[in-house]
């Protein structure tokens, strides 16, 4: 058994990896003791679904939200809403934790103040993956994204402004968090399909929120 998958990332610090893009190593994990149990609370309220594409597809990753708004997929299409579609009522509000990691992780960044209106938390299992696409359904551009990783490491792909343009492959670890804001807001990017791994505290799976500006 290899414990270097399972330990949050040895490597402390900063990784650039575009002009408005960062990885900072390790960031959340002075945050997780009140993060897990305020990922719980959230997926007690609103539980983890797989949605369906426009397409008619079953998403890999399963998903659910916190904050004003939240992301959704059905046979219409993408869009954010206030109301989760499964239990009919709002989303749960965002937890301070969340938000608290969030702010401090935009500030670090050189990229703040943000103030994020919704949280998208995904769940991968092993052979889960998320295929390149752009986030483009947020009114505010301007505004950055923040993603946290825990659980499983996983292998983010950091393409350019082309579906075709070669992608970097970026390790993710349990604790790291990447921000991303300006000319690399658009870029395409995905995650491959995960590798059969446990995590002490997380268990089986990776969650990743994705914090963004969405109204
Ligand atoms: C890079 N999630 O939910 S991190 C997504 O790890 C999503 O679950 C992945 O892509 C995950 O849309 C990747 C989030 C992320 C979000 C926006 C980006 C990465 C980004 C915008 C530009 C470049
Ligand atoms: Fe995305």
């Amino acid at each position: 058994m290899n414990l270097e998958l399972f330990a949050p990332s040895a490597m402390e610090g900063t990784e650039e990896l575009g002009r408005h893009a960062c990885v900072l190593r390790g960031f959340a994990v002075a945050f997780v003791e009140e993060l897990m149990p305020a990922l719980h609370a959230v997926e007690r309220e609103s539980p983890f679904r797989r949605m369906m594409t426009a397409g008619g597809h079953t998403m890999s990753a399963a998903m659910t939200n916190c904050g004003e708004c939240g992301w959704v997929s059905d046979r219409r299409g993408y869009r954010y809403a206030a109301i989760d579609p499964e239990t009919g009522r709002p989303w749960p509000a965002m937890p301070d934790a969340f938000r608290r990691l969030a702010r401090h992780a935009a500030d670090a960044a050189g990229l703040g103040p943000f103030d994020p209106d919704a949280c998208l938390v995904n769940c991968y299992v092993p052979g889960s993956r998320m295929g390149l696409h752009q986030d483009s359904n947020e009114k505010d551009r301007s505004a950055p994204i923040v993603s946290v990783s825990l659980g499983i490491p996983a292998v983010f792909l950091f393409g350019g402004h082309g579906r075709g343009d070669k992608a970097r492959r970026v390790p993710l670890c349990h604790g790291d968090v990447v921000v991303w804001g300006g000319e690399d807001r658009m870029r395409f990017h995905g995650i491959l399909p995960l590798k059969p791994a446990d995590h002490p505290v997380v268990g089986p799976r990776r969650i990743n929120l994705t914090f963004r500006k969405a109204g």
